[in-house]
């Protein structure tokens, strides 16, 4: 059976039920989640998509169980894809040390940070690229370099003699002494260069380091490893000169020099940041129209909170569910359609889904979908632990009322029964913890009631909604009939439904009463005897939305739609 492919480690899949959940939506996700792991799949989490009520946690805490996680909303966002161990720089940062980071992980852009971790803008390697590439045309950009003597050193891998003043950063011009002494010097006079602003590179040429120092340059570079003379030293001292030794030759130590550059001059401090929360449907455009590659996502202190690029938008987001309980995504947590619907395991009528990749589809005509897992267990020869056979009976009980809906059959029957054995549990006296686990409509606000375990169906574009209480006897009902009135009325138009239901199920009786509120034609075409008014109606026997309502009220409105007294303004 286990047709499902493997998750890789670490992956989770969320196996959910509907909307507004019941026992069975609950106690089905956690009974086929502790299935999976069973059979040794890993990563599968029971979750819910709404409010647990006195029902689900009479069940829960009787067999200890906790409630399943909250998933109010699957819809994938910027977080789902960006990348989050961002390798970022520090301002202060050198060429060199951008390029060593670029080069050790293959990346074309590095974010850059202030001393605060604060995002201020990137360095990418086109714009180092840009950097290095010489200019001949002007040949003295070609020199600059603007950074601390302290980088130099360090780039350099420098013998210090003396530096002074090497943590301030500061504009320098580098210059080769190759040349004879009598032109030397006259190059800070053509170029407008300071001698306090340039750094000359010399080896063993004691009259240009000599030379060097009288006239105060910032910096003298003496190449190769080459010993100096205590004087040059004790003179370079005298003169505030700071004096290094490279062990490269004068052409790598140039060169070495330029890329102690400060990245700070090459910043790129325009960019385009995302929110990790924005959905990613609302990134896709943004991106698409931008010529930016990369995309910062910040938090809201200014942090990185991750990098967004456009290769990683092409990428499907990880999120993973197995809808239990249903199948029609009007019932389904928000943003599921968006998401990789791994399986499915219900007993409802089939919706309009449809998927990228098969799936596993389980879809049974029995009383609940507990039955259907415990049936899963069954068949692989795993015996589920006392508290979960207790978890299966429960789904089972609440969703056939006890094997007294039409919904339920002999195989519930049959399963419920392997399972009572295996918790210990007495199936009836579960039923009555269960039945008599707190009045739905005396807990609840009319507004909650309506919305409490409600299903919203589409019908050829016509959506209509139907909730189900389950009560011992009517009285609670008719203490608030005209409150609730009011409420469904108020979820019509807040959810723009063409009608909206409540069935009030009396569990002693087995019959049932419906309010209905919303469109004056199709509430007319009822045709089950009114109680009060045109909007209570006498159900007698029925007890399942399921198979017994919803059929009935999709056929009163395919009716509609083919005589066509479904006005087109309904058809919205
Ligand atoms: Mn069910």
């Amino acid at each position: 059976m286990s047709v499902s492919p493997p998750t890789s480690a670490g992956e989770i899949t969320h196996v959910i039920g509907h909307k507004n959940p019941d026992a069975d939506a609950i106690c089905s996700a956690i009974a086929y989640a502790a299935l999976k792991n069973a059979r040794g799949d890993r990563g599968y989490v029971a979750a819910r998509c709404g409010n647990s009520n006195a029902r689900i946690d009479t069940i829960l805490a009787r067999f200890h169980q906790p409630l399943p996680i909250y998933l109010s909303d699957v819809t994938p966002r910027v977080r789902d894809l960006m990348v989050s161990n961002v390798i970022s720089i520090a301002q202060d940062a050198t060429c060199a040390e951008a390029l060593d980071l670029i080069e050790e992980h293959d990346i074309r852009i590095l974010p850059v940070l202030d001393a605060h971790h604060r995002f201020i803008g990137s360095v990418s390697i086109f714009q180092l690229g840009g950097f290095f590439t010489p200019k001949v045309r002007e040949p003295k950009l070609m020199r600059q370099v603007y950074t601390r003597l302290a980088d130099i050193a360090r780039a350099l891998k420098a013998k210090v003699l003396h530096l002074t003043d090497e943590n301030t950063p500061e504009e320098l011009y580098v210059r080769i002494g190759a040349m004879d002494i009598r032109s030397f010097g006259k190059f800070s006079d053509e170029e407008h260069i300071a001698p306090r602003q340039s750094v000359i590179i010399v080896g063993d040429r004691w009259d240009i380091q000599q030379r060097s120092i009288q006239i105060g340059v910032r910096l003298l570079v003496i190449t190769g490893d080459l010993p100096v003379d205590d004087e040059v030293v004790e003179l370079a001292r005298a003169r505030g000169v700071s004096l290094i030794v490279s062990p490269y030759d004068s052409a790598t130590t140039a060169w070495v020099i330029r890329t102690a550059t400060s990245i700070e001059r090459l910043i790129d401090r325009k960019f385009v940041s995302l929110d990790a929360d924005t959905r990613l449907a609302d990134v896709r455009k943004k991106v698409a129209s931008s010529p930016a590659q990369a995309f910062m996502v910040l938090a809201d202190d200014g942090t990185l909170a991750g990098i967004l690029t456009k290769t990683d938008i092409l990428k499907s987001v990880k999120t993973r569910l197995v809808l239990v309980d249903h199948n029609e995504m009007t019932q389904a947590v928000t943003g599921a359609a968006e998401v990789t619907i791994a399986e499915i395991i219900d007993h409802h009528r089939l919706g309009s889904l449809t998927t990228a990749q098969p799936i596993l589809f389980i879809n049974e005509p029995v009383g609940s979908t507990c039955t259907i897992v415990a049936d899963l267990y069954r068949r692989d020869n795993l015996t589920p632990t006392p508290d979960l056979a207790g978890i299966m009976m429960a789904g089972i009980i609440s969703d056939t009322l006890n094997l007294n809906s039409p919904t339920s059959t002999a195989k519930d029957g049959d399963v419920l029964g392997w399972l009572s054995s295996l918790a210990g549990v007495d199936q009836r006296a579960l039923a009555e913890m269960i039945f008599s686990s707190g009045s739905v409509i005396l807990a609840n606000t009319p507004d909650k009631i309506v919305r409490s375990d409600y299903k919203v169906y589409d019908e050829g574009g016509m959506r209509f909604a139907v909730a189900q209480v389950e009560e011992l006897g009517f009285g609670n009902f008719w203490g608030q009939a005209k409150v609730l009135s009011s409420a469904l009325e108020g979820l019509c138009t807040a959810e723009q439904l063409l009608f909206a239901g409540l069935l009030v199920t009396d569990i002693n009786t087995q019959n049932s009463l419906l309010l209905v509120k919303g469109d004056a034609d199709v509430i007319a075409r009822i045709t089950y005897p009114h109680v009060e008014k045109d909007e209570i109606f006498e159900l007698a026997g029925i007890v399942s939305r399921k198979k017994q309502l919803i059929p009935y009220l999709t056929s009163l409105v395919k009716e509609m739609q083919a005589d066509g007294t479904m006005p087109a303004a309904k058809r919205s």
